[in-house]
């Protein structure tokens, strides 16, 4: 096995209150030349929104050179006559020293520069369920260093105003999240993903 250490990435996961079934998926790996952190919610809840999810990540594992806009349109494909689901992609290409995020419905990106400087894209509107739909793909170039913050719609404006999403440290940031999650009830699943990159 070749090890890659461009990127750490750690996740905070919980589900929904009284919920055993957390229909939040997702996947993340690094290559010599990229690193790609997908996050999917499958509409409704329990099993099926769980296969939901499950059908867009198993596309991503299976299709880790394509770009955002491929993944999303196979994902699409791949849900065609299923329950939808949100899908947020985030690539970093380390050669070329950029980023690319694109997500369609409420699967979000927060980036964060090496200043602390935090930008919030926008999402999609929608959700993926076989019909063809225009999208966007933001694409922007890295610094040295640029950490990102990918959250399912269970993560609220107040979680993300916390100022420890700032911590460079991504394992403290969800261990803090965590922390601070215990007195929060959560009405949805609750997904949170902290990645570091240091080029
Ligand atoms: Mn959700």
């Amino acid at each position: 096995m070749r090890e890659h250490n461009k990127v750490e990435t750690a996740v905070f996961q919980k589900a929904k209150k009284n919920r055993y079934y957390c229909g939040d998926s997702y996947f993340y790996t690094e290559t010599e030349n990229e690193y790609i952190c997908a996050l999917a919610d499958g509409l409704g809840s329990g099993e099926l929104a769980k296969e939901s999810s499950e059908v867009v990540i198993g596309v991503i594992k299976d299709n880790i050179d394509a770009t955002v806009e491929q993944l999303i349109k196979e994902c699409n494909q791949k849900l065609s006559g299923k329950r939808g689901a949100v899908i947020g992609i985030l690539r970093i290409d380390f050669r070329a020293h950029q980023y690319t995020f694109s997500s369609i419905g409420n699967i979000g990106v927060l980036a964060i520069n090496e200043n602390g400087r935090k930008k919030r894209n926008i999402p999609n509107t929608g959700y993926l369920a076989g019909y063809h739909r225009p999208f966007k793909v933001v694409t922007d170039g890295l610094e040295h260093a640029a950490r990102f913050i990918l959250f399912s719609d269970g993560v609220t404006d107040k979680d993300l105003s916390q100022w420890f999403l700032l911590n460079k440290d991504v394992y403290q940031v969800v261990q803090m999240f965590a922390d601070y999650t215990d007195s929060v009830t959560r009405t949805d699943d609750t997904t949170l993903i902290a990645i570091n990159y240091q080029g």
